[in-house]
This record gives structure tokens, C-alpha cells and sequence, in this order.
């Protein structure tokens, strides 16, 4: 067709036809992007574990819950009936939520819960992430039993970056109460001190053999065939707990982790953290005699000065029959690290990088428009009310957790979101949370004397599109922890992390700005530091979190609020109609 001619409608048409022709068979992703639609029944059922038999909150009747599938580009709709005696909400974990902050799911943050006998939908798209991510409930503990895979699959035809696996497993690592959780959580703010602990991890629900009064049939078992290799879909789904992992006698090739790519490496112990996702590949030997088996164990990481859960969980790979429950007694474990081993989790965590490859670049930022310093960790409110003498707390006080020495309070009578949706702000939050702790000290030595924290719904206002970058300190004030944060609505960049006080000048020199890998869950080191980057480029509310739900009851959270851009698709579309109301 020669320049200058006007083309004929025909023509024109054609043209068209070709160029989105062109388009659909250039982006695989656009092409195929389906509507998949989940309906979530919350309902109650009776689920035994360790000869304790109780009616827990499921989804649909399942524990764990249903696994739901989808692909990169996808839009995924989930009507959730609320069926149980107890306001609920779902968090789908690691989705970035683009422009669709009403999905998100934290109750207060960006909805008010869904009451006994309403309904919800949470519709979102997934949007440049693929890999496994999962999804629970955000209202007090009840993610104890509401939990799920989310597993999204590369855009049809698009291969993964590692040998294509013979075949895939989602294996969940969770936590069983005998109690019922919520009873535990309201015992424990109520006295005061630290709440109890679990009684058992578990692998998809079972907690194995190495428990009184759990049988084989209480044992998860990945059946394998010699030389085929597995994808493990790994989440730490448990309350409370930063989990060892390993497998006797295989080493496990970690290729992704929250839903990116990584560069390929080989571990035989793996550490993975609440909220967290991996996924590993596991090469069944091929020269293993036909009826063997191998444990898989999972043992806590800690490092609380109170009591923890101090078990080791067992779930077993067959290459032939099942093995007897005596005999799943006598396998032998893999070794972990001792509950303590800080070092180990260091080396591990200093393993991750981006893939950083063409097509999945690290688009790390080298620049920042703000910086800011928080302090993460325990403290104490004084007893004021206890009816029967003293609190449970550190010397007679109450546990608290900030982030900055400020205890998020939740807000009662209106979601974060509305608020901002609708400019309200008065009485409900305030935008002036501190970039720097109140004061300055040696963070990783004595702590202060005054260990009391203060209260608020403090968040920190970003206008679109701000390069962020926050160092997230641990503080030793009742004992030093690791603290694995949570970020709603971004993926960040890991760039930098050590041990003691963080060094403005020396350790920002050191950051890795080329491919440091990319979470939305990173633990803050026992005693150290992490340096986090993110593009605030998703107008909404977005809190920041402790994965540890104690941590988070307690107020070991903040929320930034990402004000709408200028253009049409940078503001935060109007909340979708059937949104609870408080
Ligand atoms: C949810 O489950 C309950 C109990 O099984 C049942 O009575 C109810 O009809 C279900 N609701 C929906 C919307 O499926
Ligand atoms: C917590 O543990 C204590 C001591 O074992 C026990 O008395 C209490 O009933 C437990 N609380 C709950 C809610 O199970
Ligand atoms: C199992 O029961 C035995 C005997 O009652 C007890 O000594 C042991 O501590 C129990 N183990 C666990 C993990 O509960
Ligand atoms: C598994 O590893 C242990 C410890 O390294 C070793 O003693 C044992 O022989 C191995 N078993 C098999 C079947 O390879
Ligand atoms: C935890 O269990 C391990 C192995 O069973 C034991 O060596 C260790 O002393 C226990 N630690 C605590 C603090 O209970
Ligand atoms: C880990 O705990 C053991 C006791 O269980 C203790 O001897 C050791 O000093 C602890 N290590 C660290 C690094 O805290
Ligand atoms: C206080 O103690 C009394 C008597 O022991 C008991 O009945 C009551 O439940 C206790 N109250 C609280 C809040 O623990
Ligand atoms: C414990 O509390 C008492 C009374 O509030 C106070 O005098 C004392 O200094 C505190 N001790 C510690 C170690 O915090
Ligand atoms: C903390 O308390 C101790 C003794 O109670 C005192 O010697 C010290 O000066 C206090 N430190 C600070 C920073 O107030
Ligand atoms: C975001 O800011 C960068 C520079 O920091 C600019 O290049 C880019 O165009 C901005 N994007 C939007 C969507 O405003
Ligand atoms: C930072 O580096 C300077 C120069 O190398 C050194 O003198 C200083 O001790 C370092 N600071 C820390 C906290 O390591
Ligand atoms: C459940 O949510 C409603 C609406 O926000 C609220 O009024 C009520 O207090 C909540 N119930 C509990 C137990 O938190
Ligand atoms: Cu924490």
C-alpha cells in the first residue's frame, strides 16, 4: 500500500483483523486470559487431629482448603458465602491487587468484614506474577484453618525458566491448635501474656508420625517414581512459626519464590517464613530400591525468649507402597539446624537472587524519592485492667508489638480504604506515621528502660509513583526476633540485609541493585536489618505486617497510603457494591 492513500474500509478492516492478530499470537497471556470463578463456603466442620476432634471454620468443608488454579493474566472472581458464627474476610496473599485494593481482604485495611450470613466477591486480576502464591483469612487467628494454594501457571505455551517437572505438588505448611485458636488468642489478650502455642506443624493438614496419637493416615505421602522430577509448591501457611524444611537424602533445587523466578539454587535445608512461598524441584534418585522411603521434616526457627512449639513434623516420600505407621516411626530424619541456628537462616536467605533474565528483568530501583528507617519488635503496655492481681506480661505488664514504637490500632467503624475512598480521615486515621523511630539507641544492645509503646492508626501518605525504600531495623526490646514482614499491594526488592544496627553510609554502599530478589515477605533478621525497595506505583491502602499473627495482634503493623496519579489508570477505581459495611 503506497503512503498517502486513503485506505479503503475493506482494507482498514483487514488491517485490524492483522494487527490483533498479531497481538493475540505475540501475547500469549492476553490471548488466553480467562474469567475463573471459585465459590468460597465458609461453613463449619469437624476435623480430627492428635485424638481432638472439633468443628473449625473451613472453606467448603475442606482443611485445608481448595486449591484454586489459575493463569498469569487471569481475572479470578471468588464469591464467598460467610456461613459461620464469626465475621471473616480473605486475603488473597501476594496478588499485587493493581488498582483493585477493594480485593485485597485485610478486614479494616481495605473492607469491613463479612458478617455471619452476608456474602462477598472478591474480583482481581493476576497481573505479571506467576509461580504459587496462597490465600487465607485476615480476621483475628481464623487463618489457623482458612488457608489455601493459589497457584498460577505461566501463560499457555510460555515455558518455565527450569526442566519443565514431571509433575506438580502444593505442599502447605500450617499449625494445629487442639484448642480452638481464637479461644487462645482472646485468653491471651486478656492476660496479658504471650499466647499458647501450637501442638503440632503439619504438611497439608496431617501432622505425621512423630506425634501421640497420629497415624499413618494422618501423614502426608508424595508418592515418587525413580529419575522423574517434582515441583513443590511450598507455602508457610503456620500462625506463628519460621519453619527448617528438608527432605532425608534429596537436595532441593529452589527456582521461584512469591510468585518470581530465581536464579536456580541447590539447598539441602530450606527456611521458609510465614506468608511465604517457595518453589522447589525435587529429583526422586534414580537408583532407589523399589519399597524405599525418605522423611520430609519440617522443626521451628526462633529465637523467643517465651515457649514455642518446639516440635518436628514429619511427612514422607514413597517410591513404592505405603509404608506401615511403624514403620513411618522408625524413618530417619533429615538433619535440621537447632532451633536457634541464626547463622543458617542468614546463609540460606543470602542465597536468593532474581532471575534478572530478558524476559524477566529486575527492575530494580537505583534511585529513591523517600527513605525511612523503622524499628520493628516487641514491647509492653502497663496491666491498667487485670481483675485478678497482675498482668502475664513482662514484669506484670502487657506484651505489645510496634513498628517506630507505634502499636497499629485497628480501626472499628470504617475500613482504611473507604476512608481514604471517601476523604475521611478524621477520627479514623492519621497520616503522620514517623519516618525514624522517637528515639535513637544501640537497637541490637541493652534496650531502654521504658519499653512501653504507643498507640494509633499512623499511616504514611505517598503520592503515586514515589520510589520508597525502608530499612527495617529489629529491636532487642524483649528479647531480639526475627520478624517476617509482610508488604499488601507490591512485590519489593531484597536490597540489602545484615546483622547489629544498621549503617546508613557503609551498608548502603553494599546494596545489590542488580538482582536482588523480589518478595512480598522477608524476614527482618534476629538482631539486623533488611533494606526493602518498592515503586509505589498501586494507589490504595496497603498495611505492612508482622506474619507472625501474635506480632500482628499485638500491633506489629503500619499502612502506607498511595494517593490516586493523574491519569485515568492510576486511580483507585469506586469500591464494588456488594462491599461490607461496618
Ligand atoms: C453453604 O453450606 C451450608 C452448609 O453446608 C449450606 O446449608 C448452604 O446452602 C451453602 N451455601 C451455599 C451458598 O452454597
Ligand atoms: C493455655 O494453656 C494453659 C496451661 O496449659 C491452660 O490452662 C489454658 O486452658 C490454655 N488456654 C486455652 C485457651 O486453651
Ligand atoms: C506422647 O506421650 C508420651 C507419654 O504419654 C509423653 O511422654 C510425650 O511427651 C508425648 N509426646 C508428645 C509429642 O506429646
Ligand atoms: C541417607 O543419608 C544418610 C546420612 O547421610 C546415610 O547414612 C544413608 O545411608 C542415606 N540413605 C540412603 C538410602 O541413601
Ligand atoms: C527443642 O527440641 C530439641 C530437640 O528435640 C531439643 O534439643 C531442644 O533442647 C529443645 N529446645 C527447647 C528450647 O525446648
Ligand atoms: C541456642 O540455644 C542453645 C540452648 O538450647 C544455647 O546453648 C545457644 O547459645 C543458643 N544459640 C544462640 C545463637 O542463641
Ligand atoms: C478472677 O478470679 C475469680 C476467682 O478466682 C474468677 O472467678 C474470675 O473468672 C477471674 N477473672 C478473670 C478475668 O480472670
Ligand atoms: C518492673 O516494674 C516495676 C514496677 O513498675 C519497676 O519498678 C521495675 O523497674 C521494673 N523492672 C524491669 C526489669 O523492668
Ligand atoms: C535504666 O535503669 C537503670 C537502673 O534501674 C539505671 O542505672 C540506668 O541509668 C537507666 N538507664 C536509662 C537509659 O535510663
Ligand atoms: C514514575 O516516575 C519515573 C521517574 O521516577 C518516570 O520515569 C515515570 O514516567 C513515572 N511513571 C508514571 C506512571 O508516572
Ligand atoms: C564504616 O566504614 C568506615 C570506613 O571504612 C569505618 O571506619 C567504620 O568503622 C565503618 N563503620 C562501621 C559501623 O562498620
Ligand atoms: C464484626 O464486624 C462488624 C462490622 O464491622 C462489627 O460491628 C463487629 O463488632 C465485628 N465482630 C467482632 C466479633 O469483631
Ligand atoms: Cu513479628
Amino acid at each position: 500500500m503506497a503512503v498517502g492513500r486513503r485506505l479503503s474500509p475493506a482494507c482498514l478492516l483487514l488491517l485490524r483483523l492483522t494487527v490483533a492478530l498479531v497481538v493475540l499470537t505475540a501475547l500469549p497471556e492476553l490471548a488466553a486470559a480467562r474469567t475463573r470463578r471459585y465459590t468460597f463456603n465458609v461453613t463449619m466442620a469437624t476435623v480430627t487431629r492428635l485424638c481432638v476432634t472439633k468443628s473449625v471454620p473451613t472453606v467448603n468443608g475442606q482443611f485445608p482448603g481448595p486449591r484454586l488454579v489459575v493463569r498469569e493474566g487471569d481475572r479470578l472472581v471468588v464469591q464467598v458465602h460467610n456461613n459461620i458464627n464469626s465475621n471473616v474476610t480473605f486475603h488473597w496473599h501476594g496478588v499485587r491487587q493493581l488498582r483493585s485494593g477493594w480485593a485485597d481482604g485485610p478486614s479494616y485495611i481495605t473492607q469491613c468484614p463479612i458478617r455471619p450470613g452476608q456474602s462477598y466477591a472478591y474480583d482481581f486480576r493476576i497481573v505479571g506474577q506467576r509461580g504459587t502464591l496462597w490465600w487465607h483469612a485476615h480476621f483475628s487467628w481464623l487463618r489457623a484453618t482458612l488457608y489455601g494454594p493459589l497457584v498460577i501457571l505461566p501463560p499457555r505455551g510460555v515455558p518455565y525458566p527450569f526442566p519443565k517437572p514431571d509433575r506438580q505438588v502444593t505442599l502447605m505448611l500450617g499449625e494445629w491448635f487442639n484448642a480452638d485458636p481464637e479461644a487462645v488468642i482472646k485468653q491471651a489478650l486478656q492476660t496479658g501474656g504471650a499466647p499458647n502455642v501450637s501442638d503440632a506443624y503439619t504438611f497439608n493438614g496431617l501432622p505425621g508420625p512423630t506425634y501421640n496419637c497420629s497415624s499413618g493416615d494422618d501423614t502426608f505421602r508424595l508418592r515418587v517414581r525413580p529419575g522423574r522430577t517434582y515441583l513443590l509448591r511450598l507455602v508457610n501457611a503456620a500462625l506463628n512459626d519460621e519453619l527448617f524444611f528438608a527432605v532425608a537424602n534429596h537436595t532441593l533445587t529452589v527456582v521461584q519464590a512469591d510468585a518470581s523466578y530465581v536464579k536456580p539454587f541447590a539447598a539441602a535445608t530450606l527456611v521458609i517464613s510465614p506468608g511465604q512461598t517457595m518453589d522447589v524441584l525435587l529429583t526422586a534418585s534414580a537408583s532407589a530400591a523399589p519399597s524405599s522411603a525418605f522423611a520430609i521434616a519440617v522443626a521451628p526457627y526462633t529465637n523467643t525468649v517465651g515457649t514455642f512449639d518446639n516440635t518436628t513434623a514429619v511427612a514422607v516420600v514413597e517410591y513404592g507402597p505405603h509404608q506401615s505407621a511403624a514403620a513411618l516411626r522408625s524413618l530417619p530424619l533429615p538433619a535440621l539446624p537447632r532451633y536457634n541456628d541464626t547463622a543458617a537462616v542468614a546463609n540460606f536467605s543470602a542465597m536468593f537472587r532474581s532471575l534478572a533474565s530478558a524476559r524477566y528483568p529486575a527492575r530494580v530501583p537505583r534511585t529513591v524519592d523517600r527513605r525511612f528507617f523503622f524499628t520493628v519488635g516487641l514491647g509492653a503496655d502497663p496491666c491498667r485492667s487485670r481483675v485478678n492481681g497482675t498482668c502475664q506480661g513482662p514484669n506484670g505488664t502487657r506484651f505489645a508489638a510496634s513498628m517506630n514504637n507505634v502499636s497499629f490500632a485497628m480501626p472499628r467503624t470504617t475500613s482504611l480504604l473507604q476512608a481514604h475512598y471517601q476523604r475521611r480521615y478524621s477520627g479514623v486515621l492519621a497520616a503522620n506515621f514517623p519516618a525514624v523511630p522517637p528515639t535513637r539507641f544501640d537497637y541490637t544492645g541493652a534496650p531502654p528502660n521504658n519499653t512501653f509503646v504507643t498507640h494509633g492508626t499512623r499511616v504514611v501518605p505517598l503520592s503515586f509513583n514515589t520510589t520508597v525504600e525502608v530499612v527495617l531495623q529489629d529491636t532487642s526490646v524483649l528479647g531480639a526476633e526475627s520478624h517476617p514482614l509482610h508488604l499488601h499491594g507490591y512485590d519489593f526488592f531484597v536490597v540489602g540485609t545484615g546483622f547489629g544496627n544498621y549503617d546508613a553510609t557503609n551498608d548502603t554502599a553494599r546494596y545489590n541493585l542488580v538482582d536482588p530478589v523480589q518478595r512480598n515477605t522477608v524476614s527482618v533478621p534476629t538482631a539486623g536489618w533488611v533494606a526493602i525497595r518498592f515503586v509505589a506505583d498501586n494507589p490504595g491502602v496497603w498495611i505492612m505486617h508482622c506474619h507472625l499473627d501474635v506480632h500482628l495482634t499485638w500491633g506489629l503493623a503500619m499502612a502506607w497510603l498511595v494517593n490516586d496519579g493523574p491519569l485515568p489508570n492510576q486511580k483507585l477505581p469506586p469500591p464494588p457494591s456488594d462491599i461490607p459495611r461496618c
